[in-house]
């Protein structure tokens, strides 16, 4: 299995590392620390030598409670640091719902849209049919603002699978092909701790819908729920959450701790080799 990203194709095993840089103020884990454009392109290159596989950046947090931010403003912190990244050895992702954003991140040599958002909005399918760029579709109950209020399920992993199955589908219609297109149940996104976990129990479900699927378990509040430890301290929840999730089947794990991961799951691979 490979996962198609504009002129790159990216062998999905060993699974991959998707290394994170927020350009925003607010993210919640890793805000501010990469608002300078030449801070945030210096932190894309030090998560490749690290092992990053792909680097998605965002310019607008999506934790709960997050505010939007306007379309303008998210081009302003994308793409200056897009035009320092360009001629990287590895695709870049952008994390954006807005269909402008998209349009104008893959002109500027982006080769992947991360959308939390499956493409849902008015022209997103369109934008992406028109490029050669790899899309994640993430589902999620509600908008980031309030969707940890009282998040609602009667089976969460049949409803995800079905969410997902139709986003695929509808993507596969605009003429998206399957190589170029990944899912992710959206950890947290409107889902409490047991919705989480149950998903995480359930990941090997989604490996039927013949997408790479992404997992992003990386330092989120679940683990905190967990081990009772703030953001700062998570790594070690994050590393067993993530070896958890290849295990169900991910191909691609969202992080911000790339060496660490990349250890972890080096661990997993060994393990995995010798029982073939
Ligand atoms: N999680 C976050 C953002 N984007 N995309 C996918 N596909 N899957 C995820 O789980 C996911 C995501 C939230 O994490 P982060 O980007 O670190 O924080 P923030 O949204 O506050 O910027």
């Amino acid at each position: 299995m490979v996962l198609q990203c504009g002129r790159f194709s990216l062998p999905l095993e060993p699974p991959l590392i998707m290394g994170v840089v927020n350009v925003t103020p607010d993210s919640f884990s890793d805000g501010g620390r990469c608002l300078d454009p030449a801070a945030a392109a210096g932190r894309a290159q030090e998560l490749l030598d690290q092992g990053a596989a792909i680097i998605d950046i965002g310019a607008e947090s999506t934790r709960p409670g997050a505010q939007p931010v306007g379309e303008q403003e998210e081009l302003d912190r994308i793409l200056p640091v897009l035009e320092r990244l360009e001629g990287l050895a590895a695709p870049v992702s952008v994390d954006t719902r807005r269909p402008g954003v998209m349009r104008a991140v893959l002109a500027a040599g982006a080769s992947m849209i991360n959308d939390v958002n499956a493409l849902c909005a008015d022209g997103a399918l369109d934008a992406l049919a028109a490029s050669e760029a790899a899309v994640c579709l993430m589902h999620k109950q509600g908008e980031p603002a309030h969707m940890q209020d009282a998040p609602s399920y009667v089976d969460v992993v049949h409803e995800v699978h079905v969410f997902l199955a139709a986003r695929i589908a509808a993507a596969r219609a605009a003429g998206i092909g399957a190589t170029r297109i990944a899912i992710d149940p959206g950890f947290g996104f409107g889902k409490n701790l047991e919705h989480n976990l149950a998903l995480l129990r359930g990941l090997a479900r989604f490996c039927d819908l013949g997408a790479a699927v992404l997992a992003g378990v990386s330092r989120k509040s679940m683990l905190e729920r967990i081990t009772g430890r703030p953001v700062g301290e998570r790594l070690a929840a994050s590393l067993a959450a993530a070896l958890l999730a290849v295990q169900g089947g991910a191909r691609i794990l969202r992080v911000h701790d790339v060496a660490e991961t990349r250890d972890a799951l080096a661990v997993w691979s060994a393990f995995q080799e010798g029982g073939r």
